[in-house]
């Protein structure tokens, strides 16, 4: 079957799926623009989606890959991880050939998103599969006469049989705050990030591509343009307190973003930014 895309409803939700090569597809929801299934040629589930996530646009969806701006987490005054989650999204292209589907999706200010933060942008969310890889990029325009700063995520929840088998290779000797610990400011220094606890790290300028280990679920990561690079499981309390995860969902889930957390990224009028995670099966 030839790469295609098509209307679907997902949850009770406007989405588009991305039929890609080789069995492959993708689901992303216009609400928030956010991508909720990423399905490798394997036929293996790789995005965490949970069973108790709410998809009446009342709070953000939990799971597969929220888009966060203007504000990363609750660094600000802005609602925690910025407003776009609970925005509704709209196709602005889409292509597929023989190997590959994209589609486009952008939002940008109104009236509403002013009375939160005084400046005129475009977002534009990207989502690209091929055989075996997926690509996200954010694009920000700065659309107005004044420069603006943000900070924000693609906050990927990526789906495991079980976090505790799982490790994340390729931050060694990265610096990192430690928000579960107090934001006090770390070093790596273990060849693999093990999660057996509640984890909750920005690191801070990491550049090389990393690798998850998890069993059949290996994914190499990577990203460009973002800065930082967030790690976080709730793990069992934290989880018991989300009213939108089962209290076993954290085993199933290790949220690995490409993310400008710390280092806010600053725009003069006019111009554009652009950020980007890869992820592909290896
Ligand atoms: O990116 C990690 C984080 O900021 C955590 O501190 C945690 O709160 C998580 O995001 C989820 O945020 P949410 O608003 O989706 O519940």
């Amino acid at each position: 079957m030839k790469p295609s895309i098509e209307e679907i409803e997902f949850h009770g939700l406007a989405a588009l799926r991305l039929n890609g090569p080789k069995g492959s597809s993708a689901v992303i929801s216009k609400l928030g623009a956010q991508v909720l299934s990423w399905v490798t040629p394997d036929g293996r589930e790789r995005l965490f989606l949970s069973d108790k996530a709410v998809f009446d646009g009342s709070v953000a969806i939990r799971g597969g890959v929220p888009v966060c701006f203007p504000q990363f987490s609750d660094r600000g005054d802005l609602p925690k991880h910025g407003f776009v989650r609970t925005r509704e999204w709209s196709e602005s292209a889409r292509r597929s050939g023989d190997d590959y589907a994209l589609v486009t999706l952008e939002t940008s200010d109104d009236a509403a998103t002013r009375a939160l933060w005084p400046h005129a942008f475009r977002l534009e969310l990207t989502v690209m599969i091929e055989a075996d890889r997926i690509d996200l990029e954010l694009c920000v325009a700065n659309t107005g006469e004044q420069p603006f700063a943000f900070t924000g995520a693609l906050h990927t929840y990526l789906r495991l049989v079980q976090v505790e088998d799982a490790a994340l290779e390729g931050l060694y000797g990265h610096e990192y705050r430690d928000a579960a610990q107090g934001n006090q400011i770390c070093k790596d220094s273990g060849t693999e990030l093990a999660v057996d606890g509640e984890t909750d790290r920005v690191y801070h300028q990491v550049r090389r591509p990393q690798l998850l280990r998890a069993g059949n679920h290996s994914l190499a990561i990577q990203q460009q343009g973002f800065p930082d690079l967030v790690v976080w499981n709730p793990w069992v309390a934290k989880c018991a307190a989300l009213p939108d995860m089962s209290p076993e969902g954290w085993r199933e889930m290790l949220c690995v973003e490409a993310a400008a957390a710390d280092t806010e990224v600053a725009l003069t009028a006019g111009d554009e930014w652009y950020g980007r995670q890869t992820l592909a099966v290896v």
